[in-house]
């Protein structure tokens, strides 16, 4: 990796940790009506699997969606405004947080449904593979979407036709409140895929060297023509389940463990390894970025009542 494009890749990651802390200090002040579950400690992953995306490649997302979108160009404002129920959001309010779409550069949509978009990214791999196209699709999903049985129909249907899609699981340990360990009989979710006889990786999420290889080489495997690949990204969130917090009044984890996740932070070494001067600029930008997106999405005016169910299927 050049160190133009590490650099670039860092301050993506930045721009999305500062969106999302902005959006936690903000929620507060209950304007965004939505659930919001942030991505915080885990940016790194859907940054390091865009770099190698097109925008003809499509990402499929979750609940957890706003680093998905942001890392797939998806646009700051319309995001925002979409969080704000607004007109101008990207699901034209009706969506909220858990629905992130921006076809324009590939990010297809996000659902709040757990697994519920991993067969779609199989769907999209199989209309790329009859169109002979050297695109791929992309399935996010969360270690808890791994219990769900279409998660395994997934697997094998898109091995068994070789299908140009990548399975990333980014792996946080938790589904809501409860810790891996006390939902799932076997720990390995790359053996699961290995059962399908499909390339598996476990891949440290906190390593933007190793994310960003096993991101390309799956990458490259689907366009060959070689078949689907699933990614299992160790990471880590920081904040609630769902919410600004750090949920650790709920009992489920303990300071300690957050706190050893965060020794580790990409963001922070990031911001130790420049200057201050440096620092100061890339950050500002950040800043006058977000404040104008915020600023378009309170000034922006709600959808109107009456057209409200209009906008939901399209015409027969
Ligand atoms: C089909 C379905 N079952 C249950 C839920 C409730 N639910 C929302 S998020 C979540 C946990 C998902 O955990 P994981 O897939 O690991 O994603 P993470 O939240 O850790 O990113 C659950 C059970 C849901 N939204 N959909
Ligand atoms: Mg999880």
């Amino acid at each position: 990796m050049t160190p133009d494009l590490r650099k670039g890749l860092l301050t993506k990651i930045l721009l999305i940790r500062r969106v999302e802390e902005a959006i936690a200090e903000r929620y507060p002040s209950n304007q965004m009506k939505c659930p919001v579950h942030l991505s915080i400690g885990q940016e790194l992953v859907p940054v390091a699997i865009s770099s190698h995306l097109t925008r003809f490649d499509h990402v499929y997302s979750t609940h957890r969606c706003h680093a998905h979108y942001l890392a797939k160009d998806g646009d700051l404002k319309a995001m925002l405004a979409e969080l704000y129920g607004k007109e101008t959001g990207c699901c034209k309010g009706r969506g909220g947080s858990m629905h992130l779409v921006w076809p324009e550069t590939g990010m297809m949509g996000s659902s709040a449904l757990v697994g519920g978009t991993i067969p779609i990214a199989v769907g999209s791999a199989l209309a790329f593979s009859r169109d002979k196209s050297k695109n791929v699709a992309i399935a996010y999903f969360g270690d808890g979407a791994t219990e769900e049985g279409i998660f395994y129909e997934s697997l094998n249907f898109a091995q068994l036709k070789n299908l140009p899609v990548i399975f990333v699981c980014e792996n946080n340990q938790y589904a809501t409140y409860s810790h891996q360990s006390s939902r799932q009989a076997t720990h390995s979710i790359t053996d699961r895929a290995k059962a399908f006889g499909m390339f598996s990786q476990i891949v440290d999420g906190y390593d933007l060297d190793a994310s960003y290889l096993a991101a390309g080489q799956a990458v490259q495997r689907a366009r060959a023509g070689n078949g689907p690949t699933l990614l299992e990204y160790r990471t880590y969130r920081f904040r609630d389940h769902v919410g600004p917090g750090e949920d650790i009044q709920v009992g489920y984890r303990t300071q300690e463990e957050l706190n050893s996740w965060k020794g580790r932070c990409p963001v922070e070494t990031f911001l130790i390894g420049i200057s201050a001067e440096e620092r100061k600029v890339l950050e500002s930008g950040i800043r006058e970025e977000i404040e104008e997106a915020f600023a378009f999405a309170e000034k922006s005016p709600f959808p109107d009542v009456a057209k409200g169910l209009g906008e939901l299927y399209a015409p027969a």
